[in-house]
């Protein structure tokens, strides 16, 4: 299927050529037909000689409802522009036109129509003139009349030649349904319609829709007046959301494929059109079907930061356009070119981020971002537009390459000056490193700790003794000298005291593992453990405390806690006569 909008100046005869191509109604309301006037979007289809099929958006031309136009033609790749041929150029053909041009329509078909009633050169060739400056570049034209039907057949295959110019439409990306009607059908509840511009629906799809808590259910399908089991873009799309009240949405909002876009209502973006420092304060945004207001702060000479009054799912490289309501003035289109940007707090911060806007164009550049972001998560890439094809460092954290090399330095630099400031704790705590460092997640501190850093115990230090202070790992290491023949012998409290070994370097020895603690001042190097459980083994079973005491060469001192502590560590059990075992 393909999707055309139309577009021209009021009563120039769009609808009456719509319904002549299609045979169906595009006015809705009686309203619209009392007064002979269209109102609000409409919709018909027709299959071309081709076979394909095409489904016109029928847009209003009165400059009153600009904004519905604006709505039906926001989602739509192709434009039918319709000129009189008695009235030639008029305000709303130049309105819409500019519209179709900010938003970068590149595809389209000019029909001069009421051609029965003047000749339709002059309004042909003066068309021409104006479209071929646009986005739309040359177009062809045909002279048609809805009253008598001459042209309509060249029409129909000029159709034809246009839709197979089309860009094939992208049917894997994800959905982002612009909603430009909603109603409710007796019996089947909530249906919203649009164009459904890229992407895939199925019937059973769960869809995010802003503002809901929950997601919302794909009940129905329905695509030119026939239910479907699904919808491939580009389509008219009418989805049944049964369950979900009508009045949570309309038009404006968006169905959305789950993750993959963000609200925001911060952007910053190029302007193609009126100068920045020229626009007014406020302006209407129009993007999809939406138009919220916004209000405008020129950065650069093109470029502007808007803030939305509502926050409206976009994405990097999206196209929309800034309109004056007050004045009937397209202001220009804009490109999207950071849907997070940064807060402009210091002096000085809007020029810096002009320059750095300046740089950009809409396309979606991972590197780029990586640099401005430093640390992104790889869901927030996706959900602004950028395709993410870099590893993440941690979890799904994503770092510029350079600043990630800088971390894991100041990683070194403050791991070792938090070792000079806290000599006696066995390394700096993980969160300590985490806040000093302002990383926002604790992933990020444990990829950045590298050898001879570790982590034990929540800190992060040098590995072992390495780890004590040099005064206590020279300590350790006399007694390591000295008893390392008789490891079940411990210093004595006074022989501790000589070495230096109160009882905060004690502690500290103990949490690097450099000694064995099993009293206060009763300590013994690590090994013992595992030395003491093999002696104890070669004992005949069960044994005595004075057997264990005797075989292990030390003194109750020692014996009583050290068999205490392998009982608690299910080396030993202690049987109800106060003999022992060894547990194998
Ligand atoms: N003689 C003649 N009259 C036409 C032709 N096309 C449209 N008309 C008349 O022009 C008037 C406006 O036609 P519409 O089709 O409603 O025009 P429109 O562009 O849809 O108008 P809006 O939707 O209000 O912008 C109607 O009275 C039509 O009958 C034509 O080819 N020849
Ligand atoms: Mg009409």
């Amino acid at each position: 299927m393909f999707v055309v909008a139309t577009a021209g100046h009021v009563d120039h005869g769009k609808s009456t050529l719509v319904r002549a191509l299609t045979g169906m109604e595009p006015d809705r309301w009686a309203e619209e037909r009392r007064r002979g006037m269209t109102i609000d979007l409409g919709f018909a289809w027709t299959t071309l000689p081709s076979g394909a099929t095409v489904a016109f958006v029928d847009v209003p031309g009165h400059e009153r409802f600009v904004p519905n136009m604006l709505a039906g033609v926001g989602p739509v790749p192709a434009a039918l522009i319709v000129v009189a041929a008695d009235e030639g150029w008029m305000p709303q053909s130049a309105e819409h036109l500019a519209a179709l041009d900010a938003l970068g329509v590149g595809y389209g078909l000019l029909a001069v129509t009421r051609a029965d009633l003047a000749d339709p050169g002059p309004a042909t060739a003066q068309a021409r003139a104006e479209i071929g400056a646009t986005s739309l570049g040359a177009v062809e034209a045909v002279a048609v009349s809805g009253r008598t039907g001459a042209g309509l057949a060249e029409l129909r295959a000029a159709l034809d030649r246009l839709t197979a110019r089309l860009p094939a439409p992208t049917v894997d990306d994800p959905v982002r349904l612009w909603v430009d009607r909603s109603f409710t059908v007796r019996g089947s509840g909530t249906v919203v319609t649009g164009t459904l511009g890229a992407g895939r629906l199925r019937v059973g799809d769960v869809l995010e829709l802003a503002g809901a808590d929950e997601p919302v259910r794909v009940r129905g399908l329905h695509s030119l007046g026939e239910a479907r089991p699904e919808a491939a873009a580009v389509a008219r799309v009418a989805v049944n959301l049964r369950g979900t009240p009508r009045d949570r949405l309309g038009r404006g909002d968006a169905l959305l494929t789950p993750g993959r876009f963000q609200h925001t209502d911060l952007i910053d973006v190029r302007l193609a059109g009126d100068a920045a420092a020229d626009l007014p304060a406020t302006l209407t945004l129009h993007v999809g079907s939406a138009a919220v207001p916004v209000r405008v702060r020129p950065l650069g000479a093109d470029t502007v930061r808007l803030r939305l009054s509502r926050p409206l799912p976009l994405l990097v490289g999206d196209r929309a356009l800034l309109r004056d309501p007050g004045r009937h003035h397209v202001a220009g289109g804009v490109r999207v070119l950071d849907v997070a940007p940064p807060p402009l707090a210091r002096r000085g911060a809007a020029a810096a981020r002009a320059q750095v806007l300046a740089a950009l164009d809409g396309r979606p550049d991972l590197v780029g971002e990586l640099r401005r972001r430093r640390l992104v998560r790889a869901g927030a890439m996706i959900r602004m537009g950028v395709p993410v094809r870099a590893a993440p460092v941690a979890g799904d954290w994503l770092a510029d390459p350079e600043h990630w090399r800088r971390l894991g330095d100041q990683v070194t630099e403050e791991v070792a000056r938090y070792a000079r400031e806290h000599p006696l704790e066995p390394g700096m705590p993980v969160d300590a490193l985490r806040q000093r460092l302002a990383l926002p997640d604790r992933l990020l501190v444990e990829a950045l700790v590298r050898p001879p850093l570790r982590i034990h115990a929540g800190r992060v230090g040098a590995a072992g003794a390495d780890a004590l202070p040099e005064p206590v790992a020279r300590a350790v290491r006399r007694v390591r000298d000295e008893y390392g023949d008789r490891p079940f012998r411990a210093p004595e409290a006074d022989r501790l005291v000589d070495l230096g070994l109160g009882p905060r370097e004690i502690g500290a020895a103990v949490r690097a593992g450099a000694l064995l603690r099993l009293a206060d001042n009763v300590v013994l190097l690590p090994d013992a453990l595992d030395d003491a459980v093999r002696v104890l083994a070669g004992l005949p079973q069960p044994f005595t405390l004075s057997a264990a005491r005797q075989a292990l060469d030390t003194t109750r001192r020692v014996a009583v806690p050290l068999l205490e502590l392998l009982d608690r560590r299910g080396a030993t059990r202690r049987l109800p006569d106060d003999a022992r075992i060894v547990v194998t």
